[in-house]
């Protein structure tokens, strides 16, 4: 960490973004999160966004499934707004693309319009694996004005550096700073000890989380996170540290529980994230 110039997460990484809730604020001030994802038989994977983004303040939730039988409502979560997945650039403020998104032609178009929206964009999964595999998709990415955040776990970003996974673990800080140069954006590279890489080179390690959160759906619940804070004005730069600070520190706030490791479901971090964002 010494020579490599980067910095540990700490809370003070963001701390000045901690802000109370001006009583007078109402949803309007915590904006439009919208979630693109649910493709058949990963329905799930768009939900655990939503919620997340949900339960981590974001002031209405809109999703977008696209499979074409999934519910028209959550009903674990009815505070959810179900809608066709075009329709979320046109109402939302920030947007996040790709848990359980798939990768067939109404993936690669419901992509293309993500990527033309003119608010923050959250890509992850399925998204990043539609980068990877289109040039046709990479100049639109490269070239927005606004912010873009890219979340992929070490074998997402080895499919988008053109690389082996192996390659990827045998230098993660690297791995993360080309990441973020060769497609304009913020970066986390994920796995035990994440990497947070900006726009602007700033590098971070993060040394929350543990083994619970080995398990099917954490990195949607990251998503949604990341999502939540965007959608309320926060800005990227401490939006993406924030949330993978909290991410891993709800996972640990479970484990002292004695809530994991083994059996940590990923339905269970937004609230513990809720609680501790809501005592910072
Ligand atoms: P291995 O082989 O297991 O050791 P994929 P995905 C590797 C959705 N989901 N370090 C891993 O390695 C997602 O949102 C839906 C090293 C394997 O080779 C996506 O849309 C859910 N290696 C879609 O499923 C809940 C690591 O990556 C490969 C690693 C596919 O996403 C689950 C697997 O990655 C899921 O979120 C690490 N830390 N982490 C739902 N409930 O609907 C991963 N690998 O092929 O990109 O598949 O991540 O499961
Ligand atoms: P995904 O593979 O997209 O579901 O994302 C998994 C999430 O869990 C990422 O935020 C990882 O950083 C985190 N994670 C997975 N395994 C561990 C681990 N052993 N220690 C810390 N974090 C982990
Ligand atoms: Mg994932």
């Amino acid at each position: 960490v010494a020579d490599s110039g980067a910095q540990v997460l700490t809370l003070a990484s963001f701390a000045p973004r901690l802000k109370p809730r001006a009583s007078n604020s109402h949803k309007g001030t915590f904006g439009q999160a919208g979630v693109i994802g649910g493709a058949v038989g990963m329905v799930g994977a768009a939900l655990l966004s939503a919620r997340s983004a949900l339960l981590l303040g974001a002031g209405r939730v809109y999703v977008g499934l696209l499979d074409p039988l999934a519910p028209m409502l959550d009903i674990v979560q009815p505070e959810l707004m179900l809608r066709p997945p075009g329709d979320l650039h046109l109402i939302c403020s920030a947007l996040a693309i790709g848990p359980g998104l798939g990768q067939s032609e109404a993936a690669v178009l419901q992509m293309k319009r993500a990527l033309g929206f003119t608010g923050p964009l959250v890509l992850d999964a399925d998204a990043l694996n539609l980068i990877a595999a289109s040039s046709n998709l990479q100049p639109r990415l490269t070239q927005r004005d606004a912010p873009s955040v890219l979340t992929p776990h070490p074998a997402e970003a080895a499919r988008l550096l053109q690389c082996a996974p192996s390659e990827v673990q045998a230098d993660r800080l690297a791995a993360c700073r080309e990441l973020s140069r060769r497609y304009r954006a913020h970066v986390v590279l994920k796995g035990a000890g994440s990497i947070v890489c900006l726009a602007d080179g700033r590098l971070f390690i993060n040394v929350t989380g543990n083994a619970g959160l080995a398990t099917a759906g954490s990195g949607d619940v990251l998503t949604g996170i990341v999502l939540a804070l965007l959608a309320q004005g926060w800005e990227a730069e401490l939006a993406l540290p924030c949330a993978v600070y909290l991410h891993g520190a709800a996972a640990d706030a479970l484990l002292e529980a004695g809530i994991g490791p083994i059996g940590m479901t990923a339905g269970e971090l937004a609230p513990a994230a809720r609680r501790l964002l809501n005592a910072w």
